[in-house]
C-alpha cells in the first residue's frame, strides 16, 4: 500500500549530536539534576529560581545550537513529499527542527524560548532570562512567569490534535527517544493497534523496541539521512 501521511515522533536523541544534552543516558540531565526538583511544578515551587535558572542554562546553550544532519533531513522530506502529509511532533523543547526548515512543529513539551503565565496563561518569547521579578505584560502580575515547558504531572500540549494526526498516519517513525515518558511514549502502541507500518530510529533499542516493526539503529545524524533518502526513492521523488 502507498504510503501517504506519515506520522514523526522526535526525542532527545535526534539533538545530541547538536550539543544538547539528553535526559536518561549516563552523561545526561538526570544524571545531574533531580527530575522531581527541576520538572515538576512542586520543584518549581519549592525552589523557583533554581529551576528559572535551570532553564534559563539550557537556552543559553540554544544559542549556539545548529541543526543537524538528521533535522535537516526531516526538513527535506517535509518539503519534498507530494503524497499526503508529514506531521512531525517534537518531545524537544528546542528550536533545531524549525531552524532546519521543518514548517509547523508540534511542541507537545513547549518550547524553550517561550514564557508562560502561571496567572493567566498568555504566552509568549522569552528573549532573556526569566527571573522572579520579570512583570507580566498580560495581567501585570509579578513572578508568575514560567518557562514554556510541560513538567511531570502536567498534560502534553496539542494532544487533540496529534491524536488526529496519528489517525490518519499510515506510517510512524519514533526517532531519538527513549519510550520511557508517556503520552508520547504510547503512541506507537496506538499506531501499532490501527495496523499501520512503526519505524525505530534510535541509537539502541527503546523501551518499545518490540513493537516496531522496522529499527535502525546507528547515530540519528547517519540513520534518519538515510531512512529519508529511501523513503523519497521509495516514493519517486528523488
Ligand atoms: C540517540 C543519540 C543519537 C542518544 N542518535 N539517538 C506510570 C505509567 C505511565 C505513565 C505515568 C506513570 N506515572 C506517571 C506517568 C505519566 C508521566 C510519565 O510518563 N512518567 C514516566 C516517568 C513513567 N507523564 C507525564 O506526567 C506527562 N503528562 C501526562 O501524562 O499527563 C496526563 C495526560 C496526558 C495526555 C492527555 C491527558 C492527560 C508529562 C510528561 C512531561 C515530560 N517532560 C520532560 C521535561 C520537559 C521540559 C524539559 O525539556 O526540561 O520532557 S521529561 C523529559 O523526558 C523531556 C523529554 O521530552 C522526555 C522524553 O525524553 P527523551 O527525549 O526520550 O530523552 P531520553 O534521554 O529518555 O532518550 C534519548 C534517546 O536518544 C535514548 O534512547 C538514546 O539512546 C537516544 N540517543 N544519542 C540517535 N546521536
Amino acid at each position: 500500500m502507498q504510503t501517504r501521511n506519515i506520522f514523526i515522533l522526535t526525542g532527545s536523541g535526534i539533538s545530541a549530536e547538536s550539543g544538547l544534552s539528553t535526559f536518561r543516558d549516563k552523561d545526561g540531565l538526570w544524571a545531574k539534576y533531580n527530575i522531581a526538583d527541576v520538572a515538576s511544578i512542586e520543584g518549581y515551587q519549592r525552589d523557583p529560581r533554581g529551576v528559572l535558572d535551570f532553564y534559563n542554562v539550557r537556552r543559553a546553550n540554544l544559542v549556539g545550537a545548529r541543526p543537524n544532519a538528521a533535522h535537516l533531513a526531516l526538513a527535506e522530506l517535509g518539503a519534498r513529499w507530494r503524497h499526503g502529509v508529514v506531521t512531525l511532533v517534537t518531545q524537544n523543547i528546542d528550536n533545531l527542527h524549525e531552524l532546519a526548515g521543518f514548517r509547523n512543529v508540534i511542541h507537545m513539551h513547549g518550547e524553550l524560548n517561550k514564557m508562560r503565565c502561571g496567572d493567566c496563561g498568555d504566552v509568549r518569547l522569552a528573549d532573556d532570562d526569566l527571573t522572579l521579578e520579570l512583570v507580566c505584560c498580560a495581567c501585570g502580575n509579578i513572578g508568575g512567569l514560567r518557562p514554556h515547558v510541560v513538567w511531570f504531572g502536567e498534560i502534553p500540549l496539542e494532544m487533540d490534535t496529534i491524536y488526529e494526526a496519528l489517525a490518519r498516519a499510515d506510517m510512524f517513525v519514533s526517532i531519538g527517544t527513549s519510550g520511557a515518558v508517556y503520552p508520547a511514549a504510547g503512541f506507537v502502541q496506538a499506531a501499532q493497534e490501527a495496523g499501520i507500518k512503526t519505524v525505530e530510529i534510535n541509537l539502541e533499542p527503546s523501551e518499545n523496541a518490540d513493537m516496531f516493526d522496522i529499527a535502525h539503529y546507528g547515530k540519528a545524524s547517519e540513520a534518519v539521512p538515510a531512512w529519508v533518502g529511501e523513503i523519497l526513492r521509495g516514493a519517486g521523488a528523488v
